[in-house]
C-alpha cells in the first residue's frame, strides 16, 4: 500500500514505513497510507502489530520539513490534526503494536513511537524532539507523551535543548524497553509478539484497554476501568479454555479469540 508496506507472519502484522530516501519522514501521503494500513487490519486474525521503518538507518526522521515549510498557520493545524488522528489510532488501537525502532527516530518519528505500546530499538537509534530548532512545538502529541513515559524533567531537558539521544540512554530513562543489534533487532521484535500473540487475545486486548484508560483516571475511576474489564473476559471460550488447563494440568491447547 503505497508508502506502507504490510505482511503477516501468523498472528502478528508487520508494517513497514516505505520511504527510505527521505529517511522515511511523514508527509501527508504516508500519514494516509498509515491510517489506512491500520484500518486494513484484519483483528480476527491479527493479535500483534510490530511497526519499523524501511532501511537501516532510519525508523521515521520526522515530519517532512520541506512539505511543513510552506504551510500556513491553517495548513499546519490541519496536518497536526491529521497526524494527531492516526497516532491516536495507533495508541488505542484494540492490539498491542510494538514499534521496532531502527534508525533515528525523531521529532514526529519518536512521537510516532510513542504512540505504540512497546518500543525496542537497535543500536544505531537516536531519539529526540529537534522542533524547538525548526521554529515549532512538537505536534504529534511529543509534549505530552514523552513527560508522561520518561517523566516531566528528561522530557523538558530533550524538548527545550532539542537534545537528541542515543539507544543506550533511551534505554536507561525508559523509553525503550530493550536494545539490540541492528541485525536481530526483527527477530527480537517478533519474539516479543508471539510471545504476546500466544496468551488469550481477549484478555490481551482488555489488558492494553485497562492501562491506557485507567492511566487516563484518578485511581477510583481506574479501578472501575478495570473491574469492567475484568468481567468482560468471563464466558470466554479462552477464559474457560485458560483456566480449565490450569485445574486439570495442562497446556492451554490453543486460545480462538473468542
Ligand atoms: N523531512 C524531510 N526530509 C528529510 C527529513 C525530514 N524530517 N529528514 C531527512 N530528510 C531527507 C533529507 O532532506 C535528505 O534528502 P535528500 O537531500 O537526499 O533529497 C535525505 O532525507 C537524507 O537525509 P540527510 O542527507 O540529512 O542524512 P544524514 O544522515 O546526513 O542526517 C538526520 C540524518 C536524521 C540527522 C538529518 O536528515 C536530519 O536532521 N533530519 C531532520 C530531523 C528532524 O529535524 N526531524 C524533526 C522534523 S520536525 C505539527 C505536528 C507535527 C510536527 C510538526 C508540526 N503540527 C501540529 C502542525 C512534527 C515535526 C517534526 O517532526
Amino acid at each position: 500500500m503505497g508508502f506502507v508496506d504490510y505482511e503477516v507472519e501468523g498472528h502478528v502484522g508487520i508494517m513497514t514505513i516505505n520511504r527510505p530516501k527521505a529517511l522515511n519522514a511523514l508527509n501527508e501521503d504516508v500519514l494516509k497510507d498509515l491510517g489506512a494500513a491500520f484500518d486494513a487490519v484484519n483483528l480476527d486474525e491479527i493479535r500483534v502489530v510490530i511497526l519499523t521503518g524501511a532501511g537501516e538507518k532510519s525508523f521515521v526522521a520526522g515530519a517532512d520539513i520541506a512539505a511543513m515549510s510552506t504551510m500556513t498557520k491553517a495548513e499546519g493545524e490541519a496536518f497536526g490534526k491529521f497526524g494527531n488522528d492516526v497516532f491516536r489510532k495507533i495508541e488505542i488501537f484494540p492490539v498491542p503494536v510494538i514499534a521496532a525502532v531502527n534508525g533515528f527516530a525523531l521529532g514526529g518519528g519518536n512521537e510516532l513511537a510513542m504512540s505504540c505500546d512497546i518500543r525496542i530499538c537497535s543500536e544505531n537509534a537516536v531519539f529526540g524532539q529537534p522542533e524547538v530548532g525548526l521554529g515549532i512545538t512538537p505536534g504529534f502529541g511529543g509534549t505530552q507523551r514523552l513527560a508522561r513515559l520518561i517523566g516531566p524533567g528528561k522530557a523538558k531537558e530533550m524538548v527545550y535543548g532539542g537534545r537528541n539521544i542515543k539507544a543506550d540512554e533511551a534505554y536507561r530513562v525508559g523509553l525503550v524497553n530493550a536494545v539490540y543489534p541492528q541485525e536481530e533487532l526483527m527477530a527480537a521484535a517478533k519474539k516479543l509478539a508471539s510471545g504476546i500473540a500466544k496468551n488469550a487475545p481477549i484478555a490481551v486486548r482488555n489488558c492494553k484497554k485497562a492501562i491506557n484508560d485507567g492511566l487516563e483516571a484518578d485511581m477510583d475511576q481506574a479501578i472501575v476501568v478495570e473491574e469492567k474489564l475484568f468481567g468482560d473476559c468471563f464466558e470466554t471460550e479462552d477464559q474457560k479454555e485458560g483456566m480449565a488447563a490450569f485445574l486439570e494440568k495442562r497446556k492451554v491447547e490453543r486460545f480462538i479469540n473468542k
